[in-house]
């Protein structure tokens, strides 16, 4: 018996101002383009696309404490988070399809803005949790985590165009997975707030299972909340999934990274995902790029019902001679 009733509602946020890589604004088409649509269906889901947000441009966005373009991630980010509260609101696990990271912010606190506590599964490379007076790059893509969580509150300044967020997440609630280009400002954070990480190390050590089930006893050690699960492309190892802004040696591998998305179907928790990163002026080839889309897409079909085994309908009979 398989639960394939998902009903899953689909928002694309074509924006890249989080990072400084043109091209990652393509994503949400590329990935509708791959047949994402047809395919949930095709597998028993009930979908619903609310198409594309549009971001309009700001004019002056000077950099606040040194991250970059404050006020268009601030301002596109409050529209997702609209958006992805009325998805929820509407009954339906949520799809955001990026563009760049920074996204997890509207769409993490659109999700948690429904009422519920959340468990967050972020899978990356990276960690994402520099503050705005810790990043190296300035890239906003790189700090999502620290708006979020409770425990850094004390630590973000007052940017432009995020008055309205709150953070809304609890340190215990995040599990990290595949992470294998960490900075130290974020490292410290990371052992600070006692947050549970599996890196690439403890994917090679105890395998991919036991990292999902550990991952398991950990969100759900105390109530059984719902699961937003955030999905870095650049999790998946750069020979798989090349067109990504900031690939990193020594990933998961297909396997690794589809067992996540079955582990966490299985669940019945999943509540809403973010797949995030895909840019089709990376890559280099067009087989790059290829491969990197339909990577996301296999992810997303993971997510929602689709088991390597095979299924079938309920009712199904072999015909009779
Ligand atoms: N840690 C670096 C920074 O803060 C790099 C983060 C970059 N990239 C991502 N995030 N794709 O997952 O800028
Ligand atoms: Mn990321
Ligand atoms: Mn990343
Ligand atoms: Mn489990």
């Amino acid at each position: 018996f398989r639960r394939n009733h998902h009903s899953v509602g689909i928002i694309g946020a074509p924006f890249s101002k989080g990072q400084s890589r043109d091209g990652v604004q393509l994503g949400p088409d590329l990935i509708r383009a791959a047949g994402l649509v047809e395919k949930l269906k095709g597998q028993g889901c009930t979908v619903k696309d609310y198409g594309n947000l549009t971001f309009e441009e700001v004019a002056k966005d000077e950099t606040t404490g040194r991250a970059k373009r404050p006020r268009a991630v601030g301002q596109a980010n409050k529209q997702l988070s609209e958006a992805v509260r009325k998805i929820k609101n509407e009954g339906h696990a949520c799809v955001m399809l990026g563009g760049d990271h920074s996204l997890a912010i509207g769409s993490i606190h659109g999700h948690a803005a429904c009422g519920t506590q959340l468990s967050v599964v972020w899978v990356d490379a990276h960690a994402d949790i520099n503050t705005p007076l810790t990043t190296p790059t300035g890239n906003i893509h790189g700090q999502p985590m620290s708006y979020l969580i409770h425990e850094l509150r004390s630590k973000i300044p007052v940017m432009p165009n995020f008055s309205w967020l709150k953070p809304c997440i609890a340190a215990e609630d995040v599990v990290y997975i595949g992470l294998r280009d960490v900075d130290p400002e974020e490292h410290y954070i990371l052992k600070y707030l006692g947050i549970k990480t599996f890196s690439m190390t403890e994917v090679d050590y105890l395998g991919i299972a036991k990292v999902m089930e550990q991952t398991c006893d950990h969100i759900f050690s105390k109530v059984k909340k719902p699961i937003h699960l955030s999905y870095d492309i650049d999790a998946l190892d750069p020979s798989l999934a090349p067109a990504t802004g900031t690939p990193v040696v020594g990933g998961l591998t297909y396997r690794e990274g589809i067992y996540i998305t079955e582990h966490i179907c299985q669940t019945g928790l999943l509540s809403a995902v973010d797949m995030v990163e895909v840019n089709p002026k990376r890559g280099g080839t067009d087989n790059g790029v290829r491969s990197t889309v339909d990577a996301a897409v296999d992810l997303l079909l993971g997510c929602f019902g689709r088991v390597r085994e095979g299924s079938h309908s309920a009712d199904y009979k072999i015909p009779d001679p």
